[in-house]
């Protein structure tokens, strides 16, 4: 399917009445920054565009309603995802992309339902969402943020590791469970970079 800007702007529209003013500026920061990043990578910038606008469209629900409306969807969450309920809305807004938004393209709905997490064996698009979260413009927490935004666009896979690294450090640093899909993905990564 070709991604068209009328397509994109009719999402981005309904997203900025629903989401905060903030988590709307970073949607558009992932969206553009998820588009350089395609330029880079041979992927279509509309697809990334729209991928990015897309990754947080669940953000604008409690982890109470996301648990419920997941339940109500048939949507089944592991313990460690009850857990660990900042992971949710990436679950459920892959549904609301899918039903809402009629994306069928597999390749976009994993790349928001894998958007928190990371996942083993990520195709470039998710590998581009999951580093765009990280990187967008609006982003000023992260320690190595400079280094990241340097090698978003050198290394992929390097860049997904680091990524992956730093949530481990700063969830363990907080005491935070961490759940299965971001240690295997931690573990693939590790795993790939060690074989290179
Ligand atoms: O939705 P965003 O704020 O843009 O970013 P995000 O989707 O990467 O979600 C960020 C939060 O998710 C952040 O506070 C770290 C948390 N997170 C990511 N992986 C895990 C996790 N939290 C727990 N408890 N366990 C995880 O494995
Ligand atoms: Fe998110
Ligand atoms: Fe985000």
């Amino acid at each position: 399917m070709d991604y068209t800007i009328d397509f994109i702007v009719k999402i981005r529209d309904e997203l900025k009445k629903e989401l905060k003013p903030s988590r709307y500026e970073h949607t558009l920061g992932v969206a553009y920054t998820a588009a350089c990043m395609a330029f880079m990578y041979g992927e279509d910038p509309l697809k990334a565009e729209l991928a990015g606008i897309l990754h947080d469209c669940a953000k604008c629900f409690s982890n109470a309603d996301l648990i419920r409306m997941c339940e109500e969807a048939g949507i089944s969450l592991s313990r460690e995802e009850i857990e660990s309920p900042a992971v949710i809305h990436a679950v459920y807004g892959r549904y609301l992309a899918a039903t809402r938004f009629g994306i069928m393209d597999e390749d976009i709905l994993n790349a928001i339902g894998n958007h928190t997490t990371g996942r083993p064996c990520m195709s470039v698009l998710e590998k581009i969402i999951y580093i765009a979260d990280y990187i967008e413009p609006l982003r000023n927490q992260a320690p190595n943020l400079r280094e990241m935004r340097r090698l978003a666009f050198r290394d992929l896979d390097e860049c997904v590791y680091q990524i992956l690294m730093s949530t481990i450090d700063y969830l363990t640093g907080r005491g935070a469970p961490i759940v299965p899909a971001t240690m295997n993905a931690f573990a693939w990564y590790k795993r790939e970079r060690e074989h290179l």
